[in-house]
């Protein structure tokens, strides 16, 4: 038998095809050919960079989808489909949005594959998947299960190993897909497993992908007094409450940590509030920012701030004094997101409720929209003028003197060699691939898909696309 593993891209540019330059290995597809059985044949396409071979011969295609790679992962389900290939969909979409991926997919894999992912594959063996597998959250990769990374070879990836320790996080801010995902949970990796996997890979620079690394501080700590004889460089994605506890701090420099993506979201405390951003509260204050930046540098981290913009108290102004506040900071990278509607969030609820929803509700389906529009109509400016503004912060950003500029800092980014060489190596990329993908289509084809179209084959009665922004997921 044979499984072919897809990771699909977002979209087109508008004369060509897009190839991503700054892609990370598809951690979750390694994983499921690492529980599948071995005398199951495993061939990984990653569409962000090549070309699928559609008639090539396979038993099952499973293709991993998020939001932004839907409309992609649809087209692409549609070739297998058309050449008597099933198809099984898994992953965040497929969670969130069931009864839409329904449609496209012979059967859905809802939840975590680690539990489930052996019963797929006898059942795809036997030629009787089912229609949904629903599986539930866990600890990755239990029992020490590895992800085959030989299936990332020759595809020229970012030279970085992508690992996990842990998944989800405690926080339930309003916007994010974790929480619901994840239900507000957490779950930690036995860290000898997490070690023995370090050392079996040759790289001594690894992204653990954890949603939020500190969601638990007494399980961080843990792992990183075991990271610090192996002499790593590291980094992670964390929340910003790290900064109150001292002993984390200094942990996370002594094991090697160079730097994390952390979401701030916001400067304004109003938007905080009303988002639940949890970590920010913590500081002691919705508005302790400055304080945690400063300890964040004393360790010479190296700062991936993520920003949403966009919320009900943002203004042309607010937007234009949080460009502000990245650049006095110093930051390595940021990441000017427009605050998105994603399926099956509080966020997505209430402005369906409020009538906000651009797009039909589906931007992500919708053949006129753009990667970095605003999908959503703001309270204090309109969508043209918020992605416009959004898209204004970019552009300062990655501006040839900005990234000059940002760089004298002695504290973070010239504090060591390797901090200087992350921070010209990866900054000149970024901005390339910030200026390729604005305003990209989603998906190849235009008009393959169409959002309010009826399901083609097996689609159950009751499924219809609206159902999967009401799915209880309790
Ligand atoms: C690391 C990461 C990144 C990395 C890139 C990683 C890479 N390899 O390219 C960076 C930081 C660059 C990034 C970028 C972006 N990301 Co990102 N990312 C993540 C993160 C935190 C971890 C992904 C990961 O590797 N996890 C480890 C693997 C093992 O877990 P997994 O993917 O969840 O897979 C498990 C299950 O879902 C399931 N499963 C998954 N696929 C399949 C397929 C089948 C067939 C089956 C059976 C099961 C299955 O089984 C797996 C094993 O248990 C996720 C959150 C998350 N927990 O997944 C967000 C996440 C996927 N990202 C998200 C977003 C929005 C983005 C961006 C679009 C942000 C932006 N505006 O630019 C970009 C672009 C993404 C893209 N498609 O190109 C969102 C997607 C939202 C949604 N509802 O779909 C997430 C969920 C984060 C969030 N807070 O909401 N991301």
């Amino acid at each position: 038998m044979k499984i072919t593993f897809v990771k699909p891209t977002i979209g087109r540019l508008q004369h060509s095809l897009y190839t991503d330059e700054g892609r990370m290995e598809p951690l979750q597809l390694g994983v499921l050919a690492g529980l599948t059985p071995p005398d199951v044949e495993c061939v990984l396409y990653d569409d962000r960079v090549e070309e699928i071979d559609y008639d090539e011969r396979t038993d099952l295609a499973a293709i991993t989808v998020e939001i932004y790679t839907a409309r992609r992962a649809y087209e692409i389900a549609a070739e297998f489909r058309a050449r008597g290939v099933p198809v099984i969909m898994g992953g965040f979409q497929p969670t969130l949005a069931p009864n839409e991926c329904l449609r496209h997919a012979d059967s859905i894999f809802i939840g975590d594959a680690e539990s489930l992912w052996h019963q797929c594959v006898e059942d795809a063996r036997a030629s009787k998947l089912r229609r949904v597998y629903q599986a539930t959250p866990g600890i990755a990769q239990a029992g020490g299960v590895r992800p085959r990374r030989d299936l990332f070879r020759n595809k020229r990836y970012l030279p970085v190993t992508l690992m996990q320790f842990s998944r989800g996080c405690r926080f339930a801010c309003d916007f994010c897909a974790i929480s619901t995902f994840f239900d507000r949970r957490h779950y930690v990796r036995r860290i000898e497993e997490v070690l023995a996997e370090i050392e079996d890979q040759e790289r001594r620079t690894i992204f653990f992908v954890d949603d939020n690394l500190f969601s638990d501080h007494a399980a961080a700590k843990e792992l990183m007094r075991a990271l610090v004889p192996l002499k790593l460089n590291w980094m992670s994605q964390g929340s910003i409450d790290m900064t109150t506890d001292p002993e984390l701090m200094d942990l996370m420099e002594e094991s090697g940590c160079i730097g994390n993506v952390i979401g701030f979201e916001s400067i304004d405390p109003r938007n905080l509030k009303q988002m639940k951003k949890g970590p920010s509260f913590l500081l002691g204050g919705w508005d302790r920012y400055e304080k945690a930046c400063q300890i964040l540098r004393s360790h010479h981290l190296q700062t991936w701030a993520a920003f949403t913009l966009g919320h009900d108290h943002d203004t042309l102004e607010s937007i234009q004094a949080t460009s502000d506040f990245a650049h006095h900071h110093n930051f390595c990278f940021a990441a000017y997101n427009i605050l998105m509607p994603y399926i099956n969030t509080p966020l997505y609820a209430r402005l369906e409720r409020e009538g906000r929803l651009l797009w039909d509700g589906k931007w992500w389906l919708h053949p006129d929209y753009r990667f970095n529009h605003a999908a959503f109509v703001p309270k204090h400016m309109t969508p043209d003028e918020l992605t416009e503004a959004a898209w204004r912060c970019r552009r300062r950003w990655n501006k040839a003197s900005s990234v000059f500029k940002r760089m004298w800092d002695f504290q973070t980014h010239l504090s060591s060699p390797r901090r200087l060489a992350v921070y010209l190596t990866y900054n000149p990329l970024y901005a390339r691939e910030a200026f390729k993908k604005q305003g990209m289509w989603f998906g190849r084809h235009p008009n393959s898909i169409q959002p309010q179209m009826a399901g083609p084959v097996g689609a159950p009665a009751d499924a219809s696309d609206h159902d999967d922004a009401i799915v209880d997921r309790a």
